[in-house]
């Protein structure tokens, strides 16, 4: 018997199977970075009956903006755009949590309130480039956040969190990876604060654990999610010692009841693991948070399989294979094939590469 369909709970939400859609930044919304009818049709092929979608990332600020094309939640007028796709996957039986996102530093000021300065824990500039309106550009510099404005960005998640619940999501989940705003509080290669959000673990945590309590205040812990890259440099992210960082925070996050812990793991070279004795994985966050664990990062159908049942994780996202397969949870129960994927077409455009990837003809 397959583990992947066996059922599983992630907090308030009853799965029916553990092949879950990773979220998949895609840059298909309509002006005013509103969800429409092509992302509700997206979404729609991607329900499998009682799986869990989490949606790609949703900027819950203005200022947390840095890919034009991406959605936005940071407005009310968004609201309506996401309760059609929220209706959509519910009718099709799946279950959607909202990805919350601000990227801090990794924004260029073409998508800035005014032209500023992105914001971020310090002022340190990553390598890499933000997807402007005018094309891509490298991250502006960013300046450090003061302390009294922190309160107002963990408020702009509170109202991202509480504009999810008025969509019709069935929970949210924190964007705590890739190097965005969280996770540049949370490693000390951009974190350099000596005030209460720098130094020590327990002070660079501080952001992360309060946006996933402003969550918590509105949805309640077992409707919140937290998405963690422990092994991740994209966006030149570092830290000087991931193990006792991530554990702090695999620690607190189990405290704190949630959902789930969803962990990108160390990406996969060849058949080598990369760095494998002191990378942070699944695995190694396992002996900190005995919740439920959702593993990701290119994994096929054997080695989900394996993760799950080795116990080093609950349930599997899947990002690339889903993009090409609308229909990847029953194709992987009945081994069958898979559609192969166009990179060409992931960020932006149309419905090609998008909404046109073929589903198996439906057998009776
Ligand atoms: C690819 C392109 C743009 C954004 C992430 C939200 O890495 C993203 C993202 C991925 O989490």
């Amino acid at each position: 018997m397959s583990m992947l369909f066996m059922p599983f709970r992630a907090g308030a939400l009853s799965l029916d199977h553990r092949v879950v859609m990773a979220p998949l930044t895609r840059m298909r919304s309509e002006p005013g970075d509103k969800a429409g009818a092509l992302m509700r049709e997206y979404y729609t092929q991607r329900t499998s009956h009682g799986g869990l979608i989490v949606s790609e990332a949703t900027p819950v600020a203005r200022e947390g903006y840095g890919y034009a094309g991406a959605p936005g939640i940071y407005d009310d007028a968004h609201i309506d755009g996401w309760r059609a796709v929220t209706d959509a996957v519910h009718a099709g039986g799946g279950r959607i949590v909202m990805q919350l996102w601000h990227v801090g530093r990794q924004s260029h000021r073409d998508l800035q309130p005014d032209g500023g300065a992105p914001v971020a824990p310090s002022a340190i500039r990553a390598e890499g480039d933000a997807y402007t309106p005018n094309g891509a550009a490298p991250f502006s510099m960013p300046r450090a956040l003061e302390l009294h404005e922190i309160p107002c960005v963990i408020e702009q998640f509170r109202q991202g969190a509480a504009r999810a619940k008025a969509a019709g999501f069935d929970g949210v989940e924190i964007h705590g990876a890739n190097g965005y705003l969280p996770d540049q509080f949370l490693q000390d290669g951009t974190n350099h604060r000596t005030d209460d959000y720098g130094g020590p673990i327990e002070n660079r945590a501080r952001f992360l654990l309060e946006v996933t309590q402003a969550a918590i205040d509105v949805w309640g812990a077992d409707r919140v999610g937290v998405r963690l890259s422990p092994s991740g440099t994209y966006g030149s992210m570092s830290d000087s010692n991931p193990q006792e960082t991530f554990g702090y925070v695999a620690e607190k996050l189990d405290e704190m009841g949630i959902a789930y812990l969803q962990v990108v793991e160390p990406r996969i070279k060849g058949t080598e693991l990369v760095a494998e004795s002191d990378a942070v994985a699944a695995r190694t966050l396992r002996r900190a948070f005995r919740g439920t664990l959702i593993a990701a990062g290119g994994f096929d159908s054997a080695s989900a399989e394996a993760i799950i049942r080795a116990g080093d994780a609950d349930a599997v996202a899947f990002g690339r294979a889903f993009i090409s397969n609308p229909d990847l949870p029953e194709r992987l129960r009945r081994n069958l094939p898979l559609n192969p994927y166009d990179r060409s077409t992931f960020y932006g455009g149309g419905a090609h590469g998008y909404t046109d990837y073929p589903a198996l003809e439906t057998v009776g």
